[in-house]
C-alpha cells in the first residue's frame, strides 16, 4: 500500500463492514502472523501432528472450579483499577476514577465503577434498611427492601457522571490520563422500580412540584428533584449489572436519575419527601451550583450536556508503529441519544464522521470508532459529538466564553490529545 496516496482516515470507515479497507489495515500485521504459522509448520515436521507449539499451561490441569467462588479478573490485568485523586484532603469525602482507557464496549464492570462519597461508605444491613415516603401524599409509606423488590421492576442501561468530572481542566491541561480527566463517568444496567410506581402507591396531593431524596450515610446527602423527572424516568435501584448494588454504589438502595448530574442520584436512599417547593439544601446552594462570569450562580443545572472523549489513543499511551489503528472513544448525552460523532486529527481543522457501535441508547454511553492512518508525525486528536436535540459539544474556548472560569462543575468541552513525533500521547489544550 502507498502511504502517500492513503487518506488519514480510512475511506468508508463509517460504513461496516468495509472489507476493502480492512484488508489494507491488515497488511502491516501480516509479517507477524507468518512467523507464528512457521512455528506450527516446524512442529508438524518434527512429527508432533497438527498442533500449536507447546506452552507451559497445556502440560498440566488448570485450577478447579470455584477458586474463587466469586470470579476475579486475570492477575495480568491487575493494573486495571480505580484510582484515587490527590484533590481531596480525606479518603472519606473523595473520588475514585474509572480506568476508561482499559475498558471496551459501554458497560462498566461493577468493581471499576467510579465512586464519589461525601461521608464514607456505610455498612447497611438490608434487613434493617427502610425507605420512608411522606410529605404531600395521601398515604405515607415505610418500605422494607422485601417490599421494594416485590414491586414491578425494569432494567435500563444508563451512564452516571459526576458533574465534577473533568473539573481540573478549565484553565490548563492537568490530569495525565483519560482516567484522570474523564473517569468520574461509568455506565451500567440498572434494575429497580420506576418512581412513578411509588408515586401511584402513595397518591400525590395536588400542588406537588418537588421531591426531596435523602441518603442514610454520614453525609445525609439530600437533593430536591423536580416532579416531572420523578414521573418521567427516575428509578429506585437495587441491582447493577445483574447483581445487587455494591456498597460503594449505595447498597441496598439508591436513586437513579438518568442523564442528571451524579450528585442527585442519592445513594443509600432512606427518605423521599414530596412538596410544592424545592428544599434548597446545602448540596444545591453552597455546592453544585455554577458561578458565572458576572458573579451570579446558576442553580439547578441538572442535565449532563452532550460530551465525548477519545479513550484510545489517550494521555499516557504511546503509539505503536505508524500506520492504521482504530481510534476509539465514548460519547453520551443527558438529554437523549447521541446522533453523531466526528473525529479530528488536526486539532479541529478537519473532521471525519466516526462509526457508532450499536446499541445507541438514550442517556447511555455510546461507543464510537474510526480507523486512522498515523503518518508518524505530530497530531492533535479530538472528538466532537452531537445529540438528538441537535446540541453540539463545544470547544473549551466556546464553553469558557459563556461560563467563564469560575465554575467547577459541568465541563463538557472537546478534549484534545496531542500525539508527539515519537508517538507519546499527552493531555493538551488546542
Ligand atoms: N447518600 C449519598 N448519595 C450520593 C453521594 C453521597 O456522598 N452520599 N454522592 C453523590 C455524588 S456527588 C455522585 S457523583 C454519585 C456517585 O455515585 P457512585 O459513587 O455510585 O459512582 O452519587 C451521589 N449520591
Ligand atoms: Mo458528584
Amino acid at each position: 500500500m502507498s502511504d502517500v496516496d492513503e487518506p488519514d482516515f480510512a475511506p468508508g470507515a463509517t460504513r461496516t463492514p468495509d472489507t476493502t479497507g480492512r484488508r489494507k489495515f491488515l497488511v502491516h500485521g501480516a509479517a507477524a502472523s507468518l512467523l507464528a504459522l512457521d512455528g506450527i509448520h516446524s512442529a508438524s515436521a518434527a512429527g508432533t501432528g497438527d498442533r500449536m507449539p507447546a506452552t507451559p499451561w497445556t502440560h498440566e490441569q488448570g485450577k478447579p472450579i470455584l477458586t474463587p467462588a466469586y470470579g476475579m479478573p486475570s492477575p495480568h490485568e491487575s493494573d486495571v483499577v480505580r484510582r484515587p485523586t490527590d484533590l481531596t484532603p480525606t479518603a472519606l469525602s473523595s473520588w475514585s476514577f474509572t480506568p476508561l482507557q482499559d475498558l471496551d464496549g459501554i458497560i462498566t464492570p461493577n468493581g471499576l465503577f467510579f465512586e464519589r462519597h461525601h461521608g464514607g461508605v456505610p455498612a447497611i444491613s438490608p434487613d434493617a434498611h427502610r425507605l420512608v415516603i411522606h410529605g404531600m401524599v395521601e398515604r405515607p409509606l415505610v418500605l422494607s427492601m422485601d417490599d421494594i423488590v416485590r414491586l414491578p421492576s425494569v432494567s435500563r442501561i444508563h451512564f452516571l457522571e459526576c458533574s465534577g468530572n473533568t473539573l481540573t481542566e478549565w484553565k490548563a491541561p492537568k490530569e495525565k490520563t483519560v482516567q484522570g480527566t474523564h473517569g468520574l463517568l461509568s455506565c451500567a444496567e440498572w434494575t429497580g422500580v420506576p418512581l412513578s410506581v411509588i408515586a401511584d402507591q402513595v397518591g400525590l396531593r395536588t400542588g406537588v412540584k418537588w421531591m426531596l431524596a435523602e441518603g442514610a450515610d454520614a453525609a445525609v446527602m439530600d437533593r430536591s428533584i423536580p416532579l416531572a423527572k420523578v414521573l418521567d424516568d427516575a428509578l429506585l435501584v437495587y441491582s447493577q449489572n445483574g447483581e445487587r448494588l455494591r456498597p460503594e454504589q449505595g447498597y441496598p438502595l439508591r436513586l437513579l436519575l438518568p442523564g442528571y448530574e451524579g450528585n442527585m442520584s442519592i445513594k443509600w436512599l432512606r427518605r423521599l419527601k414530596f412538596s410544592d417547593a424545592p428544599f434548597h439544601t446545602r448540596e444545591e446552594t453552597s455546592k453544585y451550583s455554577d458561578l458565572m462570569p458576572d458573579g451570579k450562580a446558576r442553580q439547578f443545572t441538572f442535565d449532563m450536556e452532550a460530551k465525548s472523549v477519545i479513550t484510545s489513543p489517550s494521555g499516557g499511551m504511546r503509539m505503536g508503529a505508524p500506520g492504521f489503528r482504530e481510534v476509539r472513544g465514548l460519547a453520551w448525552s443527558g438529554r437523549g441519544r447521541i446522533s453523531r460523532v466526528d473525529v479530528s486529527a488536526d486539532g479541529g481543522r478537519t473532521w471525519q464522521q466516526a462509526r457508532l457501535q450499536s446499541p445507541v441508547l438514550p442517556k447511555c454511553l455510546t461507543r464510537f470508532s474510526l480507523m486512522w492512518n498515523w503518518q508518524g508525525g505530530p497530531a492533535i486528536l479530538q472528538s466532537r459529538c452531537i445529540d438528538e436535540t441537535g446540541y453540539v459539544q463545544p470547544t473549551l474556548a466556546e464553553l469558557v466564553a459563556v461560563r467563564g472560569v469560575n465554575s467547577v462543575y459541568h465541563l463538557n468541552a472537546i478534549q484534545s490529545w496531542g500525539v508527539a513525533q515519537n508517538g507519546e500521547v499527552s493531555n493538551v489544550h488546542a
